[in-house]
C-alpha cells in the first residue's frame, strides 16, 4: 500500500493519504529556529537548543504521536460543523486531502463542503520565527462565512522542566493579548513567546483549558465547538496561542491570514511576517536558498530512485542531521540527548561541498570538546557548550570515554581540508576541555595518540565505554576488552592524517603515520582475521566477540566491512570478508548487524546494551541501516558495482514505497534501523531522519557508487556501477567552479576509468585540477 509519490517536478514528496502508518515529518528552518511538521501539522518547534529553549510543546509518547502542533480550525458560521483542513485534530473527513513537503517547507491541503484551506509552514530565511500562511477558497456555488481558529501550545523553555516540574512551571507562564498579538510571559525570567496573526481577528484565547475544556481534547475544543471565543488571559496553567477571524466568501473566492510564532516579540519581525507581501517574498528566498544548496551536486542515473534520493531527499536529510544532530525528532525527544560527537563528526563528512562554513564551525565546537589526553566528551549542548559523557553517565564504574569520536573529527577535518583548500583552518587555535588551546593540527595530533595509548587484548585499540556500538559496554577496566571495528577506524583516520600532513609539507610526521598505520592494519590481518572473516574485538575477560567460536554473535558486519574502508583486507581477504557477510547477514532489507542475535534471559554483563534488545532489534541483530551504508562503501572499494548498488537500492526508502504499511517511516528520508530476520516484525523501520544513515548513504551514494571524491589537489571521478550503466552525468560544484562531468561506460564494466578529458583536453591521471574560476568545465570520463 502506498501512501503517496516522489513528485520531480517540485522536488516535493506527495502525502496523499493523511492516515500515514506513522507521522511522516518534514523539518524547517536552517539550523537557528527550527520545527518538525508532520503530514496533519503535527509537530514541535525549537530555538538553538531543542532542551533549553523549546518553543511550542509536545506531548511524549501520546496518541496520536505528533499532537499538539501547529493547526487551524475551521468552522461553517450556518452548519456550525467543524474540521481541520490538516485533517488532524479534528479528523473529519475530507473530500481532498494533500500533503506536500519540500524542502524547508511543508503545505498541507484539505477541503470539505466546498471550502477549502491550504497552510504553508516555513522559516523565513534568517529568521527566528515559523509562518503559518493559510489561504481560505469558497469552492461552492454560495455565499459562505467561516471562523477560523489557531492554535498553538507554548513549552516553557527547559522542555525537561515543562514535562517533571508542573508545580512550578505552571504557575510562572502568564499570557498578555493585543490586537494582533499573544505573548506567553513571566515575570520570573526573560521570556517572550509570540503568536500573531494578520488580517482583523474577531476574538482570541490564551488559556488552553478554557479554549479546550477541561474534559474535550484537541479534536473538539469546546471555543471551536461552539464558535465563541472567550479572549481568555492566562494566569497559570497551560499557555496557548489562538486567533479566531470571520471570513465571508463569496463563490470562488479567496483570502489569506498570516500567522508568525517565535521566542521573542519583535516588533519588526511581526509586521514584517504578518504582511503576506512580504511572506510571499521570504517564501521566494527559501526557495532560492535551497536550489542553491542542492544544485551544489546532481546527478542523472538511469536509477530515478537513486537520482531523487542523492539530489534531494538525501541532502535535506543530511542538513537537518548536520542542524540537529541526534536531538529533536518524533523519537528523540530533545530532552536527553545534545548534539553527539561521533554522530555530528560523520554528519560533517557529506555536505561540506555545499555548507562548508557550516561544517568548519561544527567542527570547530567538537574539537573544542577535547581533552588534553586526547579524548572528546561524547555529547555537548549547543546552547550552553556545556560537555558530558552522554549514556556512560548511566555506568559510571565503566570507562567515562568512547574509543571512537576523536577519530571522526580527523575525518571530518581532512575531508573539509580537501574539499575547500582552507589548510589555515588546522592553523585556527580551538581550547581544550583542560589545558591551553592549540591549533587544530594539534588536536588531530592529540586524537590519534590517545588512540595509540589506549590498547586492549593483543595490542588492539581499548573499547572504552563502547566504540561505535553504543550498546557493546564490554569494557569493565582490565584492560583488555578491545575493538577491531575502532582498529579499522584508527587506521582510516592515521591514512587521511598522513595525507593532510603530507599536504602540509611535513613528510616526517606523514611518514610516522603511515607506519603507524601499516602496523596497525598488519596487526588486526593477523589477530582479527578468524579464518573466512574478521572478528569484532574482545571482551573484558579478553574472549573473542563476534568470531566463529562464540555462541552468539558469531559474525558482525562492521568487522567484514571497516576491515575494507580501514584498508586492512587485500582484494582476496576483502572479498572473503564482504561475501561471509553477505551469505550470513544480508537479507531483502539490508544486512542485519550480527548473526545470530544474543537471545539470553535477563543481559549479558560481559556484552552490555546490545543483550538489552530482544533478538533482531537495533544492534542485537536488527539491521542497523547506518551500518549498511558500509557494505555499499566497501562493494565500491573492492569495484564490486553491482552489488554496491544492490545495497544501495536495499536501503533506499523509495524502494519501499509499496510496503508502507510493513516499513512505517517516511519514504523519503532513512531510518536509522529496520528489525531484522530474527524479529517477529521484520521489516518495520524506525527513528527517521536523525541518523548517520543520512551522511553516510550519501557519501556512499555520491563518492563511491557515483565516485567524485575531492582530495587536496583536485576532483577524484572513480565510479563502480552497474555494468548496464551505459552513461550518466553529475553537476559538481567544487572550489569556485562548477564540473559538468559526463561518464561513458561502453564496455558495460562496473569500475575502472580509461581516459579523462577536461574541456576537450585529455588528462594524465585520475585527478581533475582545481580551477576556482566562477566558470563552467566539461570533464568526460571513459571506463574501462
Ligand atoms: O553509533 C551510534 C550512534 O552514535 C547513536 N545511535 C546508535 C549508533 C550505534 O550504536
Amino acid at each position: 500500500m502506498s501512501y503517496g509519490h516522489y513528485d520531480e517536478s517540485t522536488r516535493e514528496y506527495v502525502v496523499t493519504d493523511p492516515e500515514t502508518p506513522r507521522p511522516w515529518t518534514n523539518y524547517l528552518g536552517e539550523g537557528v529556529y527550527g520545527g518538525i511538521v508532520t503530514n496533519t501539522g503535527g509537530g514541535y518547534s525549537f530555538h538553538e537548543d531543542p532542551r533549553n529553549q523549546r518553543v511550542t510543546r509536545y506531548r511524549y509518547n501520546a496518541i496520536p504521536r505528533d499532537q499538539p502542533g501547529r493547526y487551524v480550525y475551521f468552522r461553517d458560521a450556518e452548519s456550525e460543523e467543524f474540521w481541520s483542513p490538516t485533517y488532524q485534530p479534528v479528523k473529519a473527513d475530507l473530500d481532498d486531502y494533500e500533503c506536500r513537503h519540500g524542502p524547508g517547507y511543508t503545505t498541507i491541503e484539505g477541503s470539505n463542503d466546498g471550502i477549502s484551506g491550504a497552510i504553508t509552514y516555513f522559516v523565513p530565511p534568517g529568521e527566528t520565527c515559523e509562518v503559518w500562511d493559510l489561504e481560505l477558497t469558497n469552492d461552492s456555488d454560495r455565499e459562505r462565512t467561516i471562523e477560523t481558529y489557531s492554535y498553538v501550545e507554548f513549552s516553557f523553555p527547559d522542555a525537561y522542566m515543562d514535562q517533571t516540574n508542573l508545580d512550578w512551571t505552571g504557575q510562572i507562564m502568564q499570557a498578555d493579548a493585543a490586537p494582533n498579538r499573544i505573548t506567553m510571559v513571566s515575570s520570573a525570567m526573560e521570556i517572550d513567546y509570540v503568536h500573531a496573526t494578520s488580517g482583523h481577528p474577531v476574538g482570541f484565547d490564551t488559556d488552553r483549558e478554557e479554549f479546550v475544556g477541561i474534559y474535550e481534547g484537541l479534536e473538539s475544543p469546546e471555543v471551536v465547538a461552539k464558535g465563541t471565543p472567550r479572549d481568555s488571559i492566562s494566569t497559570h496553567g497551560n499557555v496557548i496561542g489562538s486567533f479566531t477571524h470571520e471570513i465571508t466568501l463569496e463563490p470562488g473566492e479567496s483570502e489569506r491570514i498570516v500567522y508568525l510564532t517565535a521566542p521573542e516579540a519583535d516588533d519588526d519581525v511581526i509586521e514584517e511576517y504578518t504582511d503576506p507581501a512580504a511572506v510571499d517574498e521570504a517564501f521566494e528566498a527559501l526557495g532560492d536558498d535551497w536550489d542553491d544548496y542542492l544544485a551544489t551536486m546532481t546527478v542523472d542515473t538511469p536509477d530515478e530512485n537513486l537520482n531523487a534520493m542523492l539530489n534531494v531527499w538525501n541532502p535535506i536529510q543530511c542538513r537537518s542531521t548536520l542542524y540537529w544532530s541526534r536531538s529533536a525528532s518524533l523519537y528523540q525527544a530533545g530532552l536527553g540527548r545534545g548534539m553527539g560527537t561521533r554522530d555530528s563528526g560523520q554528519d560533517t563528512l557529506s555536505i561540506v561541498h555545499a555548507v562548508p562554513d557550516q561544517v568548519r564551525e561544527t567542527l570547530e565546537m567538537l574539537w573544542g570538546l577535547q581533552f588534553e589526553d586526547g579524548h572528546t566528551w561524547h555529547q555537548v549542548y549547543p546552547l550552553s557548550g556545556e560537555g558530558d559523557v552522554g549514556i556512560a553517565n548511566e555506568e559510571p564504574e565503566k570507562p567515562q570515554w568512547f574509543s571512537d569520536d576523536h577519530l571522526w573529527l580527523v575525518l571530518g577535518t581532512v575531508q573539509y581540508v580537501k574539499e575547500t583548500g582552507d589548510t589555515d583552518f588546522l592553523d585556527r587555535e580551538i581550547d581544550f576541555e583542560d589545558t591551553d588551546p592549540a591549533p587544530v593540527r594539534e588536536h588531530i595530533e592529540r586524537a590519534l595518540a590517545f588512540t595509540d595509548e589506549h590498547r586492549g587484548k593483543d595490542g588492539l585499540p581499548r573499547l572504552g565505554y563502547s566504540d561505535w556500538n553504543d550498546t557493546l559496554n564490554a569494557d569493565h577496566g582490565s584492560g583488555k576488552a578491545a575493538s577491531m571495528m575502532t582498529g579499522a577506524l584508527y587506521c582510516r583516520a592515521l591514512d587521511e592524517a598522513a595525507g593532510l600532513f603530507e599536504h602540509l609539507g611535513k613528510e616526517s610526521t606523514a611518514n610516522e603515520y603511515r607506519a603507524d598505520r601499516d602496523a596497525m592494519a598488519e596487526l588486526i590481518d593477523d589477530v582479527a582475521w578468524d579464518g573466512d572473516y574478521y572478528m569484532r574485538g574482545y571482551d573484558d575477560d579478553g574472549t573473542p566477540i563476534g568470531a566463529s567460536e562464540s555462541e552468539f554473535n558469531q559474525i558482525t558486519l562492521n568487522a567484514q566491512t571497516w576491515s575494507i574502508l580501514g584498508g586492512i583486507a587485500d582484494q582476496d581477504r576483502g572479498e572473503q570478508a564482504l561475501s561471509a557477510a553477505h551469505d550470513r547477514l544480508n537479507t531483502e532489507y539490508g544486512f542485519a548487524l550480527i548473526d545470530p542475535p544474543y537471545d539470553v534471559e535477563g543481559t549479558l554483563d560481559s556484552i552490555g546494551g546490545t543483550t538489552t534488545y530482544p533478538p533482531g532489534a537495533k544492534e542485537n541483530g536488527g539491521i542497523f541501516c547506518h551500518a549498511h551504508t558500509w557494505s555499499i562503501v566497501a562493494a565500491a572499494m573492492l569495484g564490486d558495482g553491482e552489488r554496491a548498488h544492490q545495497y544501495y537500492r536495499q536501503l533506499n526508502p523509495l524502494e519501499h514505497e509499496d510496503i508502507a504499511d510493513q516499513r512505517l517511516t517516511e519514504p523519503y528520508v532513512y531510518s536509522q534501523n529496520v528489525l531484522g530476520p530474527t524479529h517477529p516484525d521484520f521489516g518495520e523501520a524506525s527513528n527517521s531522519w536523525l541518523t548517520g544513515t543520512a551522511s553516510w548513504a550519501y557519501v556512499a551514494g555520491t563518492q563511491y557508487l557515483i565516485g567524485v571524491r575531492p582530495t587536496f589537489d583536485g576532483l577524484v571521478v572513480d565510479p563502480t556501477i552497474p555494468a548496464d550503466w551505459d552513461a550518466f552525468e553529475v553537476t559538481r560544484e567544487f572550489r569556485g567552479a562548477t564540473y559538468e562531468i559526463t561518464v561513458e561506460n561502453p564496455d558495460s564494466v562496473e569500475s575502472g576509468v580509461a581516459e579523462i578529458e577536461v574541456d576537450g583536453e585529455e588528462i594524465d591521471g585520475d585527478v581533475v585540477p582545481v580551477f576556482e574560476d566562477g566558470d563552467t568545465h566539461d570533464v568526460r570520463v571513459v571506463m574501462g
